[in-house]
C-alpha cells in the first residue's frame, strides 16, 4: 500500500481553516479515498488535555519557551498515535493547524528562534512535515468581523492577544510561504467559502492526478 498524504491548513484566527478541512474533507471522500481530520493543538487524548492547559484561561499563563515546549509535546503525541499510523494506512490526514502555527506565533509572534522551534520539532516529532500546507489570508478587518459574529467578546489565551501580536503572526506565515513554494500554497480567504474552497481543489490537483 502507498503511503497516505499529510494536508496541513495554516492561517490566522477566523481564516476559515475548519469550515475548509470539512469541506475537503467531503470532496476527497466522494473519491473514495480515505480520510482522517483532526486538529492542534489536540487530535489525541494526551494532546486534547495540553490543549486545554495551553488555551483555558485559568493560571498565569506561560511564556513562549514554555508556550513551544507544551505544543511540541502535544504534537509529539499527535503523530505518533494518530498522524503516522494514518499515513501508513494510505490516509489522507487533513490537520487544522501543524508545525507552522508554532513556528508562526511562539516564534513570529513571541520571538523565538525558527531554527530553536525547529530542533524541538525533530525531537518531538523526527521532524514529520506535511507534504502540502495551505496557508489561508484573510485582512485583519475580515478576521475581525468573523469573529465577533461568531465568538462576541470572548476569546482564547492566544487568541486574545493585541494586534501587533498577530500582525507579526501574519508575516511570518507569508514569509514561511515565499521561503518554501513546493510546500505551501497561499489561499485567498476573503471571498465566499466555496470561492475559498474551489481553491483549495485547485492547490491539490497535482497531487490527486497521480492517485490511483
Ligand atoms: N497555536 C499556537 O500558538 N501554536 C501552535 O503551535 C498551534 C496553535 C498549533 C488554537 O486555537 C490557538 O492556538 C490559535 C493558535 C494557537 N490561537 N490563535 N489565534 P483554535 O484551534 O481554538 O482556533 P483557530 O485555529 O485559531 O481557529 P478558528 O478561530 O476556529 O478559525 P478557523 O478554523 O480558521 O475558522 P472557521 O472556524 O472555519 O471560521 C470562523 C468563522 O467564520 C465561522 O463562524 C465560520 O462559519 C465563518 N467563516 C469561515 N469561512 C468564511 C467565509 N469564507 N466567509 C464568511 N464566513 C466564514
Amino acid at each position: 500500500m502507498s503511503p497516505g498524504k499529510f494536508i496541513s491548513l495554516e492561517g490566522g484566527e477566523g481564516a476559515g481553516k475548519s469550515t475548509q478541512s470539512r469541506l475537503l474533507a467531503d470532496a476527497l471522500r466522494a473519491r473514495g479515498l480515505g480520510v482522517v481530520t483532526t486538529r492542534e493543538p489536540g487530535g489525541t487524548p494526551g494532546a486534547e488535555r495540553i490543549r486545554e492547559l495551553l488555551l483555558g484561561l485559568d493560571g498565569e499563563g506561560w511564556n513562549p519557551r514554555a508556550e513551544a515546549l507544551l505544543f511540541a509535546a502535544a504534537r509529539s503525541d499527535h503523530v505518533e498515535r494518530l498522524i503516522r499510523p494514518a499515513l501508513a494506512e494510505g490516509k489522507w490526514v487533513i490537520c487544522d493547524r501543524f508545525i507552522d502555527s508554532t513556528r508562526a506565533y511562539q516564534g513570529g509572534g513571541g520571538g523565538l528562534d525558527d531554527e530553536d522551534i525547529m530542533t524541538l520539532h525533530r525531537i518531538g516529532s523526527r521532524g514529520l512535515l506535511p507534504n502540502l500546507t495551505l496557508l489561508i489570508e484573510i485582512s485583519p478587518q475580515v478576521a475581525a468581523e468573523r469573529l465577533a459574529r461568531r465568538d462576541g467578546d470572548e476569546a482564547d489565551r492566544i487568541g486574545g492577544r493585541g494586534a501587533d501580536y498577530h500582525a507579526r503572526v501574519a508575516s511570518a506565515f507569508e514569509r514561511f510561504a515565499k521561503a518554501e513554494p513546493m510546500r505551501f500554497a497561499r489561499i485567498d480567504g476573503n471571498g465566499a467559502i466555496e470561492h475559498t474552497h474551489q481553491q483549495i481543489l485547485a492547490a491539490l490537483a497535482p497531487m490527486l492526478e497521480h492517485t490511483p
